[in-house]
């Protein structure tokens, strides 16, 4: 059995707070599908509602840490090394349209380093979380990424730019290789699940280009901690400022990222 640190019990105590108004939030949208407003600004309250409970209970057992917060900004703390990174609600269009995929995912940094990572999915009640030399756990049980060897065997999360996000034509550069090259590619819509599942074994690999850092921060220390490697897609370690995220288990990273780089750099990989 996992034993949890304390700083572990009050990341889990403040999303278990969260999910709680969440998921009573999450049973009233489905009503509000047919309704002509629609649920948008019910979501946005939810998502704002769960933020400020994540904030209020953080502060409250580590009073001087600092937060880069999804809907409130970066505000700093009088202690300068520590710093919470908070997705209240990662997956909310999932949220928005009453599919059960979207989850809460809580970072803590020192001194620049991600030393502990939850990602907690209340619907399932799954909590992935991780920290620093000590591993990363599915509730009580031990994390390790997949076995999976062979790119025709895998199974790999991705993410889509949507709208006017992002270079669409970057993006659908990168999906046509992975198609014929992988048993099937899933968009999820939750970058945090994506990379929890990743660190599962429940996919393989992930990629996506220009995410934040509070989709990001706890999931690359999950996938890091159950044995698997996250870079950015150069295989460069830029993925918390560019955003651009490549993980897989420790057999699949090096081929995915070479047939993501010479599909957008041909004549890069030799
Ligand atoms: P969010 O739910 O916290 O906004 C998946 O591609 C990632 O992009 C998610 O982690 C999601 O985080 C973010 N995202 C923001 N808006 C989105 C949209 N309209 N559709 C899909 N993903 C979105
Ligand atoms: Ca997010």
């Amino acid at each position: 059995m996992a034993v949890r640190s304390a700083l572990m019990n009050v990341m889990a105590g403040a999303a278990l707070k969260a999910a709680r108004g969440l998921i009573r939030d999450f049973g009233e949208v489905e009503q509000l599908q047919v309704s002509i407003k629609g649920p948008g600004d019910f979501v946005s309250s939810a998502d704002l509602k769960a933020e400020k409970i994540l904030k209020t209970e953080l502060a409250k057992a580590r009073p001087g840490f600092g937060f880069v917060l999804e809907e409130g900004g970066i505000s700093e703390g009088s202690d300068k090394s520590h710093r919470w990174i908070v997705d209240p609600l990662d997956g909310t269009t999932n949220f928005l349209h009453g599919i059960p995929h979207w989850a809460i995912s809580i970072a803590l940094e020192r001194d620049g380093e991600i030393i502990a990572g939850l990602v907690y999915e209340p619907v399932r009640d799954e909590a992935f979380w991780a920290e620093k030399g000590i591993g990363a756990y599915l509730n009580d049980r031990r994390l390790r990424v997949s076995a999976r060897r062979q790119m025709g065997e895998a199974l790999i999360g991705t993410g889509m730019p949507f709208r006017d996000k992002g270079d669409h034509q970057r993006y659908l550069k990168t999906l046509a290789p992975v198609m014929s090259a992988t048993s099937g590619v899933r968009r999820q819509g939750s970058a945090a699940l994506d990379l929890a599942y990743v660190a599962a074994g429940r996919l393989d690999g992930f990629w996506e280009f220009g995410l934040q850092v509070w989709d990001i921060a706890a999931g690359i220390l999950l996938v890091r901690e159950a044995g698997g490697y996250v870079t950015d897609i150069a295989g460069g370690h830029t993925m918390l400022t560019s955003g651009d995220v490549l993980a897989a288990n420790d057999h699949l990273h090096l081929p995915l990222g070479r047939l993501l780089k010479q599909t957008l750099n041909p004549g890069s990989v030799t």
